[in-house]
Parts: structure tokens; sequence; C-alpha cells
């Protein structure tokens, strides 16, 4: 709602005429006519973004840890429209890890070489494994990690699909939980939930998804403006099978607009 804070100065301008007018019934006509300039002075509001994985979009991506990584984009390159960075970093709780237990390259904030979810695009994943012993009951949801997402500045209309939501039977099931107002659509009914802590996004069925279905999508959308969210992702596994329990999801393009005063 952030955006709409930083749309207020534009309205003041009608009501400070309103005001000098005297006349309430004036204002809706004075308010029309104000906001005609304002937008002929923004021909460029709102401006699309894509973030892309693999470079399209005027997307550059740096991963910068094993938590943590930094994706800026920018449309128009050189041209007028300024880039927005998201940053994006991860904390880690209880019994969880960055990366897998199968001594292979850790896929943390690391930009997939496949295609991911079928949609013929690379994705960012996001890869952890539980660490306790097993012969120990699995911690559930008090092991976790929690990636934050921080705009430079507010966006709004921000959608992006989620990929490999699945699970495989004393091995891994994928519990996805977001923070803030969001809609969302389950490609499949192999998908359930709500994303909330109460209802995670997880998949109906036993099988590991591959890269090119989308048996594991959902898209997400954060209609309002936005600078940050979070993703929590657990292992809601009852019991260890024995082999490691790597588990990953990846999100696959982000698209969004900023909408700025100053453009
Ligand atoms: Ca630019
Ligand atoms: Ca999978
Ligand atoms: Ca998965």
């Amino acid at each position: 709602m952030s955006l709409q804070t930083v749309d207020a100065p534009a309205k003041a301008r009608p009501s400070r005429r309103s005001i000098a007018s005297g006349m309430a019934w004036a204002v809706p006509v004075i308010a029309v006519g104000a906001a005609a300039p304002r937008a002929a002075a923004s021909p460029c509001n709102p401006q699309a973004y894509t973030i892309a994985w693999d470079g399209a979009g005027g997307t550059a991506y740096t991963r910068t840890g094993n938590q943590s990584g930094t994706a800026t984009t920018d449309p128009d390159g050189a041209g007028p429209v300024a880039p927005v960075t998201l940053s994006m970093s991860s904390a880690f709780t209880g019994a969880m890890q960055s990366g897998n237990e199968s001594n292979t390259q850790n896929q943390n904030f690391r930009v997939s070489t496949a295609q991911v979810g079928g949609l013929n695009t690379p994705g960012l994943q996001f890869e952890q494994t539980v660490n306790n012993r097993l012969s120990q009951t699995p911690p559930q949801r008090s092991a976790r990690q929690t990636i934050t997402f921080t705009f430079s500045e507010p966006v709004v209309g921000l959608t992006f699909t989620m990929t490999d939501i699945d699970a495989l039977t004393g091995d891994f099931v994928d519990m996805v939980e977001l923070s803030g107002t969001f809609t969302y659509a389950h490609a499949t009914t192999r998908t359930t939930g709500a994303g909330t802590v109460a209802s995670p996004f997880r998949n109906t069925q036993n099988g590991d998804v591959a890269n090119t279905s989308n048996n594991g999508n959902v898209t997400i959308t954060y209609p309002g403006a936005i600078t940050s969210f979070q993703l929590t992702y657990w292992n809601a596994v009852t019991s260890y099978s024995g082999v490691d329990r790597n588990q990953i999801v990846t999100i696959a393009d982000m698209a969004f607009s900023v909408i700025r005063t100053n453009c």
C-alpha cells in the first residue's frame, strides 16, 4: 500500500483547488482535469519489468552465496527507465541447511541449467536438506528456510510461478508458505493449499515431478504495492527411508510494474 502513499501528492493539487473554488460539487471535475497533465508528464507509467533468470528482459543475476542472491533488471538498458534491484537472503531455523547431503553442487540460490515447470525457462532454485540423524524423528516445520525478497522500491502486480512443489515418501514433502496478501492459481489438481502457515502449498500425490512437467506449479500474484515478502520452505516428511533428504523448489520469471511520479 506504500504505492498509494507515493501517489498521494498528486491528489493534493485538486484538493487545494477545491478549497479555492469553495464548491464541493466541483471537486470531481477538477480532479479529472488535474490527473490528465500528470499522466501526460509520465508517459512511461506504469513501467513493466521482468526478472528472467536466463538474462532476458535486461536481467543480471548474481548468486552472492549459499543463502543469498541479487537480481537487477533494466528493461530498456541505457534508456530512461530506471533499473530495479531484487535482493534475496535466507535464514535457517532448526535442523535444516542450505544445499544437499549428496556431496553435489549447492543449488540454493543457483539458476537451474534445465527448464523448470514445463515453462521452457530456467528457474531460481532453493535447495535445502534436513540434517538431523536418520534415526531421529523428522523435525517437520521446526526446521525450515525463510527467504526474504526485497525490491529496491515498491512494485505492483508482482507475479511469478513456483515450480517443482512435489513429494517423495521417506525423502521430502515440499511445503511452501508466503507472507503478505496474494492470490494464487494451481496449474493442475496435483497441488493444493493456500500458501499460508495453516495451509502451505504442497503436492497431493507421491512422486518426483520432472522439470518438464507443470504438476508442481503454482502461480502467485501480489496485486498491491509491496517492497518485500517472505517465502518459507520446509519438509513435511514423517519418516526417513534412508536416502538423502534433498529438496528443491524453484521460482520462474518474475513480472511486476513500478509506478513513479518522476519518470
Ligand atoms: Ca534504463
Ligand atoms: Ca522434482
Ligand atoms: Ca521439489
